[in-house]
């Protein structure tokens, strides 16, 4: 524990309107009740919970011209957009408590204009069995939770290209996904035609994560703001059950602690995203637990050989 650490304010999102399955809502209270401030508090980190943000229900009606519930999806990524951009504005690290993915677009639009005004570079890193780059076109779900990558890079509806005023907030470019195993087959067009750098299993495999991540994280500056977008649908279903889409043949728990460890060692991580948790689908809150566990290795907790 040499490094300071600094403060982080959690902002629960209880959201599952860009969702195929209800329950992701209380994905925030289960985080809190699996010991997220405690684990935090414990390394010496400053800690503000923030409570929960409001926003519209979930209708759960059927896609309307490619999008489900799309109103309401934007109504959420406003105030998410704002509440993040509030916490970094004061120095501090926004840790958002999903909440279905789809609130990526509003966190990482705020992060983006906060580095835009601070001169500071930005890079996402995307742990996730999906790629999340459908469009209204080629989505096979309307569920706009398939969809944040592509409208964080202009593809997608207006309200959200330009949730932050003006569009794309990011490039396709600044975007490293790891994980990756399940993507429909005109996503998979779209994630090459835009060049987004993907570690998919299989490369995993072959390669083995440490260099994944060295790959993934290769060319950051001192300059460079770390936001990690991490979708628990990244991690194998043995120790995640409790997500809404379980993929077969995910990220072992051994594998993940890496993951996380090596980002903490960057010291630039300045704002997470942690999503698509499902309690109604868990057991004993075992995902949650597991979460917070990878949370405490991304704040440094380390065996006592590096520390
Ligand atoms: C599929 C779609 C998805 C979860 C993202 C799945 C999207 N590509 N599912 N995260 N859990 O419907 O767009
Ligand atoms: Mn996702
Ligand atoms: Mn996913
Ligand atoms: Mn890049």
């Amino acid at each position: 524990m040499s490094k300071r650490l600094p403060p982080v304010s959690l902002i629960g999102v209880p959201t599952d309107v860009g969702a195929g399955h209800r329950g992701a809502g209380l994905g925030p209270e289960a985080l809190r009740i699996a010991g997220l401030a405690q684990a935090l508090e414990a390394r010496g980190v400053n800690v503000r919970d923030c409570g929960n943000l409001d926003g519209p229900r979930n209708p759960w009606t059927a896609p309307e011209q490619g999008y489900r519930h799309l109103d309401e999806v934007v109504a959420w990524n406003r105030a998410l957009m704002d509440a993040t951009y509030a916490e970094l504005q004061d120095g501090r690290v926004p840790i958002m408590l999903g909440g279905d993915h789809c609130l990526g677009i509003g966190s990482i639009t705020a992060v983006a204009r906060w580095c835009r005004e601070q001169g500071r570079n930005l890079r996402v890193l995307w742990l996730d069995a999906h790629s999340d780059f459908n469009t209204s076109e080629v989505t096979p779900s309307g569920n706009v939770h398939g969809m944040p990558v592509a409208c964080l890079c202009g593809l997608g509806p207006e309200a959200l290209t330009h949730l932050g005023g003006s569009a794309p907030a990011i490039s396709p470019q600044q975007v490293h996904q790891i994980g990756i195993r399940s993507v429909d087959p005109d996503e998979k067009r779209l994630i090459k035609q835009h060049k987004v750098d993907v570690y998919d299993m299989r490369y995993i495999d072959e390669v083995g994560m440490k260099r994944t991540v060295e790959a993934a994280l290769a060319g950051m500056d001192a300059n460079t703001h770390l936001h990690v977008s991490f979708d628990v649908d990244f991690l194998d279903p043995s120790i995640a059950p409790g997500v809404g889409t379980t993929v077969m043949g995910g990220v072992n728990y051994r594998e993940a602690q890496l993951v996380m460890e090596m980002i903490a060692d960057t010291g630039q991580m300045g704002s997470l995203d942690i999503v698509e948790l499902n309690p109604l689908l868990d057991t004993r809150n075992i995902t949650a637990e597991v979460a917070v566990d990878l949370v405490e290795s991304l704040f440094g907790k380390s065996t006592l050989m590096r520390d």
